[in-house]
């Protein structure tokens, strides 16, 4: 761990400009990244504050195949998505850039043509996957497979999201290919591998200096390690991407794991630059600290692939920490992008104005620091009501509206405390207030947001503690002086909350600032003190800092959320199940599957896991559209005991009309559950085409209405 740094170079993970950003995002990287640069700003310190998109890698073609446009039109549309929901929100970067830039593609050309040139390259002819169908070779999410390590039947060419594991598509187990379907053929071709087999102990003596890191980043580390790294091209026959610097390369790109990271240092450059400053310094010297801010998908890649190419290039610094988060899930579900499972920034945005320190109070406080954790509606509510509002607004709010009522709002001047108990709680309150500004910034410096959190409400309660014991609006009856010292002490107390609540709630300290008439921006460094207000300072007129969330409110989200759910288990219902899982959860693996790829074979089952589905024979006796549902038919199935009702999100491809009358398969003793408010008693069993067109599953010849399957 880098002692007393000169300057820090922070980073937060360039992420794919292929889609919006939601919450998990947020909770994941940027806030933390953007709480530890405010801190560390606040207090003085030199930082430069870098990211931008990755606009590079096969998620941006298979984006662009899916919506029917270019890859430039993907990233062109994505990336200012994106920068806009970042500010809105407040992440502070210093420069917000793209790997499209014309210095990125020079800087990594430049890197690879060092690297080349040190001879660090083994070129290898290699057979690889190659599609025949779309006429390309198959590299990294253009080819899926069952992961030879945990056994994920969807695990990517490059990694497997389910074990971490960085993968070739030549260890996948039954690869198939993304873009049609199609099993794929081995061809020869060239490639250019980075040999990190033999860079690991290099690699190993830097993460073993490191026991200061987090454990699951550094277990992650080591159990890589363990198993031995294996050398890894970083060049790929692609058409998007930066081309490989070298006259024998035609076709060829860099990988994108090769170029987006060397993206935190172009993206310095161009900072620089624009700043008139030296880049050199935030990459080169080692007193400046580097810190990646990632999510626990892209350890591999920060801790151990991208500090290889450091070293082989040698003149750049190594990150001194990468504090990854694990992930955030939704109202028990995993965020998904292709469920719609997420809330998205943009639309938060729009739909709770004003309210963007809400969410970054609730996803800090709920942060997936050292284990996944969960984002609900009813917490956010509960969070803002009893302590946004509770605490920390009903703090500062009583500090000022007393000042208003007992002094006209001019912050009162102090005198000495009349006994000993009032002297007492008057040290009490100072001398612990003095001690916050350094247990919040270390928390902050050891990457401990939620408990750096905790400590700042800790602050605000101290105040309401005071107050409760002092009792001012009592004692300004008997003895004004006294009420006047006790509010002058709030009121210190609330500048200082001015100063600590910035690094995570900006918003709110400009408020707050605003509310205690200050004009230029009190500083980190004079945290701690009772002085920062001066007697006779005029406060501005009491507004409130935070407001109540009614369960009104809160319920048009949630049930948003449960009208995704709901569409969900309706096309669910009308799809085969294996459409609907052959996915590993991940955004971009549902992204994925939406393009329609053979499903690969899941997991093994046992007989008796079988014997547990009752599969029937039925025939359609009524069908009719559910109203207001543009999928979902209601049906009525003979099913020899008298019969009864399934719906069926297969409203899109029958008419009601055609059906009845018509033998169908059907599972019997699926839990009955609604949808749109009618009960399903079963899921009637559809094939899907490959152009998404359903089938049903008549047997062969009429059969007994309740005949079992087997
Ligand atoms: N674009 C993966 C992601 O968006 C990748 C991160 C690059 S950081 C240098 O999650
Ligand atoms: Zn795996």
């Amino acid at each position: 761990m880098l002692e007393n740094p000169q300057r820090y170079t922070v980073t937060a993970a360039l992420i794919y400009a292929n889609g919006p950003i939601h919450i998990g995002h947020l909770a994941g990287c940027y806030l933390p990244a953007d709480i530890y640069v405010r801190y560390l700003q606040g207090t003085g310190r030199d930082v430069a504050f870098i990211s931008g998109t990755d606009e590079h890698g096969v998620p941006i073609t298979i984006k662009a195949k899916k919506e029917g446009i270019t890859p430039q039109q993907v990233v062109d549309k994505y990336y200012t998505q994106i920068k806009d929901s970042f500010e809105q929100f407040g992440i502070s970067f210093d420069i917000y850039s793209r790997t499209s830039n014309k210095v990125h593609h020079e800087t990594s050309q430049q890197f690879f043509t060092t690297l080349y040139d040190k001879g660090y390259f083994d070129e290898e002819v290699t057979e690889q996957y190659f599609d025949e169908v779309a006429n390309q070779f198959l590299a990294d999410r253009y080819i899926v497979g069952t992961c030879p390590v945990c056994a994920n039947p969807n695990a990517y060419g490059d990694q497997c999201e389910r074990c971490g594991t960085a993968l070739s598509p030549n260890e996948l187990i039954q690869p198939h290919s993304t873009l049609s379907g199609s099993q794929p053929v081995k061809r020869q071709t060239k490639n250019w591998n980075l040999p990190l087999d033999k860079l690991q102990p290099q690699i190993e003596a830097y993460v073993n200096s490191h026991t200061e890191w987090k454990t699951n980043v550094f277990g992650q580390c080591q159990s890589w390690l363990k198993e031995g790294l294996r050398p890894r091209a970083m060049t790929r026959d692609l058409d998007w991407g930066i081309s490989v610097p070298l006259p024998d390369a035609e076709g060829k790109v860099l990988y994108v794991w090769f170029d987006a990271p060397i993206g935190y240092i172009s993206m310095t450059k161009e900072w620089a630059e624009q700043q008139g400053r030296d880049w050199e310094l935030y990459w080169k010297d080692d007193k400046t600290k580097l810190v990646h801010f990632i999510g626990k998908d892209n350890i591999v890649f920060h801790c151990i692939i991208f500090p290889a190419m450091l070293m082989a290039e040698g003149s750049l610094i190594l990150a001194d920490n990468v504090p990854a988060n694990e992930f955030m899930n939704l109202e028990g579900d995993k965020i998904s992008t292709s469920r719609n499972w997420a809330v998205w920034l943009h639309e938060y945005l729009e739909e709770l104005p004003g309210k963007e320190d809400v969410l970054r109070y609730v996803l800090t406080a709920n942060a997936p620091e050292t284990k996944d954790s969960e984002f609900t509606w009813k917490d956010f509510q509960t969070r803002n009501n009893s302590e946004l509002v509770g605490i920390f607004g009903n703090f500062v709010n009583r500090a000022v509206v007393l000042t208003e009522k007992f002094n006209d709002g001019l912050v009162p001047g102090t005198c000495t405390p009349d006994d000993e108990t009032q002297l007492a709680l008057d040290q009490a309150l100072k001398d612990e207030l003095a001690q916050y500004p350094d247990r919040i910034g270390q928390a902050i410096e050891q990457y401990r947001f939620r408990e750096a959190l905790t400590l700042l409400m800790d602050v605000a309660r101290l105040g309401n503690k005071y107050f409760a014991e002092t009792e001012p609006w009592k004692v300004v009856k008997t003895n004004p002086q006294r009420a006047h010292t006790i509010l002058n002490h709030a009121l210190q107390v609330a500048a200082n909350l001015a100063i600590l609540c910035e690094p995570f709630l900006p918003f709110t300290a400009q408020k707050l600032h605003d509310q205690l008439g200050l004009t230029t921006k009190l500083d980190w460094t004079n945290a701690g003190r009772t002085d920062l207000l001066v007697e006779g300072h005029q406060l501005a007129p009491a507004t409130l800092l935070f407001a109540k969330l009614d369960d009104d409110f809160i319920q048009i989200q949630i049930d948003k959320l449960n009208k995704t759910k709901e569409m969900n288990n309706a096309e669910n219902m009308g799809a085969p199940a294996a459409a609907a899982e052959t996915t590993n959860g991940t955004p971009e693996a549902l992204e994925e599957a939406a393009l329609k790829t053979v499903a690969p074979i899941k997991d093994t089952i046992t007989y008796d896991d079988f014997a547990k589905l009752d599969i029937r024979i039925g025939t359609i006796t009524e069908a009719e559209r559910v109203p207001k549902s543009d999928k979902l038919l209601k049906l009525r199935v003979d099913d020899g005991l008298g019969g009864r009702q399934i719906l069926s999100g297969i409203a899109k491809h029958f008419t009601p009309e055609e059906l009845i009358g018509k033998q169908v398969t059907f599972l019997a003793n699926l839990a009955p559950r609604k949808m749109m408010g009618h009960e399903s008693q079963g899921m009637i069993l559809m094939a899907e085409d490959a152009d998404g067109a359903l089938a049903m599953l008549p047997p062969s010849k009429p059969v007994w209405n309740g005949g079992g399957v087997s």
